[in-house]
């Protein structure tokens, strides 16, 4: 198991994560980049040389919140700038992962994709 990834962490609503700090520019980030949907910028605990982290400005908390054309939308445009933020990184190859409740080690309740990369990764994740 993973520490944070309690089931008190995945009962929050997502206003009250850090990542909505982040967000609304309360506590300090490393930005790699930041558009009108989206905000991307260095994980905290970094598990390869370049990881990444882009989150939704607005607040959704996890893939299992996801519903209707406003978030196909915000989905549709991470996926899409995930390749410009390993420009900007400089990496070819990565990986992509999405932490999905307690199971799936979620930690912060505010959607987020994991951007990976900057050596050779292994396979499988346990
Ligand atoms: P997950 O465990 O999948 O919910 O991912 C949460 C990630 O967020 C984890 O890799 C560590 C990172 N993280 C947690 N708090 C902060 C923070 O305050 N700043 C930054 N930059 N990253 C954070």
């Amino acid at each position: 198991s993973k520490p944070g990834a309690t089931a008190e962490a995945n009962r929050q609503d997502p206003k009250d994560t850090i990542f909505a700090k982040i967000v609304a520019g309360q506590i300090p980030c490393k930005k790699v980049y930041e558009d009108d949907l989206c905000l991307v910028f260095d994980d905290i605990a970094p598990c390869a040389p370049v990881h990444c982290l882009i989150i939704p400005k607005k607040p959704i908390g996890g893939v299992s919140d996801l519903d209707g054309e406003e978030h196909k939308k915000i989905l549709g445009h991470m996926m899409v700038t995930i390749p410009k933020v390993a420009e900007i990184k400089g990496i070819d190859g990565y990986r992509l992962v999405i932490n999905e409740g307690v199971h799936g080690c979620q930690s912060v309740r505010w959607l987020h994709i994991h951007i990976i990369g900057g050596k050779q990764l292994s396979w499988p994740p346990g």
